[in-house]
């Protein structure tokens, strides 16, 4: 069989970017799988980069935030059915480093906009989106599947800890 069409899972790296009031950015996602559901920044792991690499790229080109102890949290384990999609995500911590402390909108093709957002106000937003899924209501705010992932997979994990 042809390489192309043999599926794989694929490796995401998200982040979790906070400033020096223990908030991090997030953003609704649009134009790719889970589009309208709320996510980190971050992207594809590329061939020969680093964790930290990573992280730090993609919190760059896609907020123009520069960061700085950027460290691995933890790794969770995305099968994302409904997208045909299967993505292993490295969660990793960072803080944001230099002038520059607001994200921009640098990729609006992809991010409705960014926003703050603290570990308690988007375990609430989980547990609203779980329940939902549960009771097979629709949510208003839908978390990226990576991150209720995280809150399914990983509890009473805390990035603000890491920081
Ligand atoms: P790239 O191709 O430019 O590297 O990536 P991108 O254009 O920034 O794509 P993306 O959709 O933002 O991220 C790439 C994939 O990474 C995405 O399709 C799914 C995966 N991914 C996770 N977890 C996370 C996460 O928490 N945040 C983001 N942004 N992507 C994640 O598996
Ligand atoms: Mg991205």
């Amino acid at each position: 069989m042809a390489s192309a069409l043999i599926k794989e899972p694929k490796v995401g790296v998200g982040v979790f970017v906070f400033n020096d009031r223990g908030q991090f950015v997030i953003g609704q996602r649009k134009g790719a799988h889970g589009a309208g559901t709320w996510a980190l920044p971050g992207g594809h792991l590329e061939y020969g980069e680093t964790f930290e690499t990573c992280a730090a790229r993609e919190t760059l080109e896609e907020t123009g935030l520069s960061t700085t102890v950027v460290k691995f949290l933890t790794a969770t384990n995305n099968i994302m059915r409904g997208d045909d999609a299967h993505y292993v995500t490295i969660f990793m911590t960072a803080k944001i480093h230099g002038d520059k402390t607001e994200p921009e909108l640098l990729e609006p093709e992809k991010c409705e906009s960014w926003q703050w957002i603290t570990w308690e106000e988007l375990s609430s937003w989980a547990e609203t989106h779980k329940n939902a899924l549960k009771e097979g209501r629709s949510s208003t705010r839908k978390l990226f599947l990576p991150l209720l992932d995280l809150f399914e997979h990983r509890v009473g994990i805390n990035p603000t800890h890491s920081i």
